[in-house]
């Protein structure tokens, strides 16, 4: 014979008047005993309430917000026959903030009779969710700029025993919940939300346990939007060859902990003497060794050159890291950036160290003459040990150019530009070369990072030193 029992508030200790702050339960729905009817917080707790009985419920006599104390009846159930009411059950109780390790218990029970954690709240689905619906951006994907922040690194989460217990079973993060309840507390509802944003894609999955503390990049997706709902697109598909770098370049800027150090290098002189040579190369080429017609001595090759005597001096430029090795170099390949109508590729010239100035300059020209006609070879792209990127034929002043992994430093150069320079008595117009060099902070420290682009700059400044 079916009865109708009233669930109360137990006994909350010194508690007199306990705002309700979450309810589970509405009229019609299924419960079963320990299912959490409400949450109550007082200013030191959230307590939830589980059911004494099993059944129907009946009447729902609270409303959020209302204050209640021992014996407020909060629902009344019908039971089925059978359907046994259980004597005062324990609150679930947790202290705010806490992590569940120092949940505060009910003041009059022992904590073995609390340990138990309450069944996940029963079914209320049908309550309107607290988040406002996501647009439909593209391919139907949720746009998660739209959900609300989750806590910040380092800020206490804030929910119920029984919202705690319901992510424990799901195995979700809680600290990735974007909280909507009262006082940023996660509610029911914010965690069935995210669980849904994650199984469509419209939030990042989270990582295993504990691996988004270090390992793992937690990012959101990235933004999906229908650009042709502002305006006329076209819709081009990337180069093989933007493909292919776009992969590298990624895993290189969030692998690489790289640091971008500058310097000016004079290269007044030096210029005035590329400038000669390729006069008298002009003219015959006796004195050069270049035959006429063939390719301009490039200032990118007198940088190979001075990089290479850079990395004999400083050898850890000349390695690469292998674990927990460092592979040193003994041979001298430069690889050097080229624009191409499809995308960067670089080629690289190999032993540098064995070849003059006018046959690098030959062989670069010829590889990038081969890069941007698409001929070259995948042994032509390998065996880089040092990287430069030179802007300086298109301008530029200072860049921070990504480092080519597994190479350890790259050398990127602007344009130059006569500056006024002091030289202890007076300006002077100088060619003022910008530097910009990126390295591998895991291997080379800031101090040998600079030593290197002063020593670069010095052997610019006079290239003299080259031969020393
Ligand atoms: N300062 C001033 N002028 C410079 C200069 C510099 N640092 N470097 C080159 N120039 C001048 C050259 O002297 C040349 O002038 P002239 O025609 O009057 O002789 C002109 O600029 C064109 O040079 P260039 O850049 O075509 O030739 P290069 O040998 O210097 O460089 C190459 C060859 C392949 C490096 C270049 O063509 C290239 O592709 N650069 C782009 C690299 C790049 O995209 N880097 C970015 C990588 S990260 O996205």
């Amino acid at each position: 014979m079916s009865q109708i029992i009233e669930v109360k508030v137990p006994d909350i200790g010194d508690f007199a008047e306990v705002p309700v702050i979450e309810l589970y339960v509405k009229v019609g729905d299924s419960i079963k005993v320990d299912d959490a009817i409400a949450t109550l917080e007082s200013d030191k707790a959230t307590m939830d309430v589980p059911s004494t009985v099993a059944g129907t419920v009946k009447e729902v006599l609270v409303q959020l917000g209302a204050k209640v104390g021992e014996g407020t009846v909060l629902i009344k159930v019908e039971t089925g026959a059978s359907a046994p009411a259980a004597s005062s059950p324990p609150l679930q109780g947790e202290g705010q903030g806490g992590d569940g390790s120092n949940a505060q218990r009910s003041p009059t029970h022992p904590p073995d009779e609390t340990a138990k954690q309450p069944t996940k709240p029963p079914n209320n689905g049908g309550q309107v969710s607290a988040y406002p619906s996501l647009p439909l951006e593209g391919g139907g994907a949720k746009a998660p700029a739209t959900l609300a922040p989750a806590l910040p690194a380092g800020a206490k989460v804030h929910a119920s025993p029984s919202v705690r217990a319901y992510a424990r079973e799901l195995g979700v993060d809680l600290n990735k919940v974007p909280a909507t309840g009262p006082k940023n507390r996660i509610v029911k509802e914010d965690l069935t939300k995210y669980v849904k944003g994650v199984m469509s894609g419209a939030t990042a999955a989270p990582v295993a346990a504990g691996a988004s503390l270090g390992g793992g990049l937690d990012l959101l997706p990235w933004p999906k939007v229908d650009f042709a709902k502002f305006g006329e697109i076209e819709v081009k598909p990337l180069s093989r060859i933007k493909k292919i770098s776009g992969q590298n370049l990624s895993r290189n800027w969030v692998m690489i902990p790289a640091v971008t150090y500058h310097e000016d290098a004079d290269i007044t002189d030096i210029e005035a003497f590329r400038v000669l040579l390729n006069k008298e190369n002009e003219k015959g080429g006796a004195s050069t060794g270049l035959s006429t017609g063939s390719a301009k001595l490039t200032m990118l090759a007198f940088l190979m050159k001075a990089c290479v005597k850079g990395l004999q001096k400083f050898p850890e430029f000349n390695s690469s890291l292998d674990g927990d090795n460092l592979v040193l170099k003994k041979y001298f390949n430069i690889g050097f950036a080229a624009d191409t109508p499809n995308g960067l590729v670089v080629p690289v010239v190999k032993n540098v160290d064995k070849k003059s100035v006018f046959e690098l300059a030959q062989e670069s020209g010829d590889l990038a003459k081969q890069a941007r006609d698409g001929k070259l070879k995948p042994a032509d792209m390998s065996g880089a040990c040092f990287t430069i990127s030179s802007l300086g034929g298109i301008g530029g002043t200072y860049f921070a150019p990504i480092v080519n992994a597994p190479e350890v430093a790259i050398l990127g150069v602007n344009k130059s530009a006569m500056k006024p320079v002091w030289d202890g008595k007076a300006f002077v117009p100088r060619l003022v070369l910008p530097l910009s060099l990126t390295a591998d902070h895991r291997v080379i420290d800031g101090a040998l990072a600079t030593r290197f682009n002063v020593y670069i700059a010095q052997l610019l400044a006079d290239f003299r030193r080259v031969a020393l």
